[in-house]
C-alpha cells in the first residue's frame, strides 16, 4: 500500500531536462537507467471543483507557474492530464519504475495541501492506484512513486514512448482558509529501466562539429596531418 510518508522531495531542479539519462545504482541493486521528460500536452479535465490559472505552465521548470485555489476543507482542483513526453525507451528494455514528479508549493507550511497523481497508459482514465504527498511552503520536485513503482500495472517501452503516455495530477486544499493558492511549476516523469539497446543520440552536422571541436579542445581527440598525400583525420587519444 502506498504511503505519503514513503516519498521524499527532490531539490528543485531549474534546468530544462529535454532528455536526461543517468545510471541509477543504489544499495547494490542492479543498475537502472533513468530518463526524465516533460510534457508538451497539458489538458485540464473536469473531475475536481476548481479550474487552474495557466495550466499550460506546468510544461517546464522555469518558475512560471500554474495556480489554483480549491475550496477549503477538502476541495479539489480539476485534474491536469499531461502527455506527449517524447520518451525514447529502447526496445527490449524492462521498465522497472515510473515516478510522477510535480514541482510546486503551498504558501502555508501547515501540512494541509496535497498533490496527487498517477501514471497512465494511453487512453487510461481511471487509476489502478494513485498516491499523494503533502505540499510545503518551499518549492520542491515531489516524487509520486518510487524507482520501483509500477502503479499495479506492467509496462512496455512502447507504452512509455506512446504520445498518450503520461499522468494525471491534481491538488486538494484541506485548510480551513480559502485565500491561499497552490502553485505548480512543472510536472515531469522519471522512467527507470534496465536492458534494451543503448540510447545513441542523433546529432545534427552542426552539433557533431561542435562536439568534435570540444573533444579536440579537451585533448580527447587529436587532429594530425599524417602525410602530404593524406587528409587530416581524427585519431583517438
Ligand atoms: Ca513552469
Amino acid at each position: 500500500m502506498l504511503s505519503t510518508s514513503a516519498f521524499t522531495g527532490l531539490a528543485k531542479n531549474a534546468l530544462r531536462a529535454v532528455a536526461v539519462v543517468s545510471i541509477v545504482c543504489a544499495g547494490g541493486e542492479a543498475a537502472a537507467v533513468k530518463q526524465v521528460e516533460y510534457p508538451t500536452s497539458i489538458v485540464e479535465v473536469a473531475r475536481g471543483e476548481t479550474s487552474w490559472t495557466s495550466p499550460g505552465d506546468v510544461d517546464l521548470s522555469d518558475d512560471v507557474r500554474a495556480s489554483v485555489l480549491p475550496p477549503a476543507l477538502g476541495g479539489e482542483s480539476e485534474y491536469l492530464l499531461v502527455t506527449d513526453f517524447g520518451f525514447s525507451i529502447p526496445s527490449g528494455a524492462t521498465i522497472t519504475g515510473i515516478q510522477v514528479v510535480p514541482e510546486g508549493y503551498y504558501v502555508w507550511n501547515d501540512n494541509r495541501a496535497f498533490v496527487y497523481g498517477f501514471a497512465r497508459k494511453s487512453g487510461q482514465t481511471t487509476p489502478a492506484v494513485y498516491t499523494g504527498v503533502t505540499l510545503m511552503a518551499t518549492e520542491w520536485q515531489w516524487r509520486l512513486g518510487s524507482q520501483t513503482e509500477l502503479w499495479l500495472d506492467t509496462w512496455t517501452p512502447a507504452d512509455i514512448n506512446s504520445s498518450g503516455f503520461g499522468a494525471y495530477v491534481w491538488v486538494s486544499n484541506e485548510d480551513s482558509y480559502v485565500s491561499n493558492s497552490i502553485y505548480l511549476d512543472s510536472i515531469s516523469i522519471n522512467v527507470f529501466y534496465t536492458g534494451g539497446a543503448p540510447v545513441i543520440p542523433t546529432l545534427s552536422p552542426t552539433a557533431l562539429a561542435a562536439l568534435l571541436l570540444a573533444l579536440v579542445a579537451a585533448g580527447v581527440v587529436v587532429l594530425e596531418r599524417r602525410s602530404a598525400s593524406r587528409a587530416i583525420g581524427a585519431v583517438g587519444a
